[in-house]
């Protein structure tokens, strides 16, 4: 990139670093008083102002540190900011900044940062400054960490403390009765390789990484993920009494933790009840079903005969082009465009059946970015020729067995921190993340089976 490339892209690093301080401030510290930041509503998360003071401690060890090469502004507190030192259950009896301190360190750092983005060279050979990469690691970290924290506030109890906006207009069409959403429509994808992961996204990250063919037999995808009238069809059927869909390890934990819905699901007077950031109403029949664990959405996906895809199919399903044989960075293609995708905390809830028209794929599959992250049935793991980059404790240490790969977004993700190829991952019984999903299935040809 040439100098006025370098210094078109810092202007804009440094109005996305903006606004992901003010969406951090605004689920912080403009929000609540200093005991609900340092409480801890549940041994699953941290307290808020861990997560705020975590993050300028990453800004300050990436971009002053790491690009800058600044020295330490408080070495002491390193520590404490470290996720892998420290299990969320224990931060709240670790000697952390208080909620002043924390939001003045940030500031500092934040201050700092503008003070040097001018002179940090983008170097083309070096992969951490290289189109501005590091800047794009911190800005996606503090919007990763926005969305962990919007999931604390789902946790919390006692009066709402966000603002409800109202539902995007684009979501009244999708509002369906119940039952209506039950028969979810199917995408047949051919059979044939894509190109999975990138090696040209400048902010992808190593996990993303490399760009290779993965070579897929024909499977039939839902075109739409699995909405809550059609979750409910499954609860209706028994379908948490039958151990005959779940996993052996599935069904330990339904059992073990007597679960019978969705997270946040009470039942009144015969009507499924939701609480959604300390308001609770009626299950909304159309919107996507959210808060279910990796165990719930494989055990619905065999009750309904299918299964869940696998994160190729999911990445097949949303980036290929068969007619220019060519993967996007979107489902619709490679630039990002407001209002195609239910992303970036404009409501508080996903959209409903119908909603983001705009934002298929190139099959016609719908809202595969935003809404809901969507459960697949993969393993985390390294693409053929994975490298570590720039640490290994982002991806590498959890590569294996115990996680399961996530894909798409939700509505509490940012535009800048989910693209098709991006990777989440969790383990297999976590529900407060705004997950969902959908299903896939074989296609039968010559009386077999195949893809499953
Ligand atoms: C990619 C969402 C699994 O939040 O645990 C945050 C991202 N890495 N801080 C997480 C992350 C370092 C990570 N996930
Ligand atoms: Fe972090």
């Amino acid at each position: 990139i040439d100098e006025r490339d370098e210094d078109a892209l810092k202007e804009l690093i440094a109005g996305e670093l903006g606004r992901s301080r003010d969406r951090s401030l605004g689920l912080t510290t403009e929000v609540l008083a200093a005991a609900d930041l340092t409480a801890q509503v549940s041994p699953l998360m941290s307290p808020l102002v861990w997560d705020l003071a975590h993050i300028g401690n990453y800004e300050e060890l990436w971009l002053l540190r790491a690009a800058a090469g600044a020295e330490p502004m408080r070495p002491e507190i390193d520590t404490l900011y470290d996720a892998f030192e420290h299990p969320r259950a224990e931060r709240p009896s670790l000697p952390i900044l208080p909620p002043d301190e924390a939001r003045s360190y940030i500031a500092t750092v934040r201050a700092k940062v503008l003070d040097t983005l001018p002179s940090v060279r983008f170097d083309t050979a070096d992969p951490l400054t290289s189109g501005g990469f590091v800047y794009g690691m911190v800005v996606q970290h503090e919007h990763m960490h926005d969305e962990t924290m919007l999931a604390t506030h789902q946790l919390r109890k006692g009066a709402p403390a966000l603002l409800d906006p109202p539902a995007a207009p684009l979501q009244a069409s999708g509002l369906r009765a119940p039952g209506e959403a039950t028969a979810a429509d199917e995408v047949l994808i051919e059979a044939g390789p894509f190109q999975m992961g990138t090696s040209d996204d400048p902010w992808a990250y190593d996990n993303e990484r490399p760009v290779h063919l993965v070579d897929l037999p024909a499977y039939y995808i839902d075109a739409e993920p699995v909405s809550n009238a059609a979750y409910l069809a499954f609860m209706e059927a028994g379908g948490y009494d039958d151990p005959r869909w779940w996993d052996p390890a599935g069904w330990e934990w339904r059992t073990a933790g007597g679960k019978r819905a969705p997270a946040f699901w009470s039942r009144e007077g015969g009507q499924w009840l939701r609480r959604r950031f300390g308001r609770t109403e009626p299950v909304p029949p159309g919107e996507p079903v959210q808060h279910v664990c990796w165990y719930e959405a494989d055990a619905y996906a065999r009750w309904v005969g299918k299964r869940l895809p696998t994160e190729a199919e999911w990445e097949k399903a949303a980036r290929w082009d068969p007619d220019a044989e060519r993967s996007r960075r979107y489902p619709w293609g490679d630039a990002y465009e407001e209002g195609r995708a239910n992303l970036g905390q404009r409501t508080l809830r996903p959209s409903g059946t119908g909603s983001y028209a705009s934002g298929a794929s190139a099959y016609g599959v719908r809202r595969l970015i935003g809404d809901v992250w969507e459960w697949t049935s993969s393993d985390f793991h390294g693409y053929p020729g994975f490298r570590p980059f720039p640490y290994r404790e982002y991806s590498e240490v959890f590569f294996g067995p115990d996680y399961k790969v996530l894909r798409g977004g939700s509505w509490a993700t940012h535009p800048l921190a989910v693209r098709g190829s991006f990777r989440n991952w969790d383990y297999p019984i976590r529900r407060q993340i705004f997950s969902g999903f959908r299903c896939a299935r074989g296609v039968r040809s010559a009386g077999e089976e195949g893809g499953a």
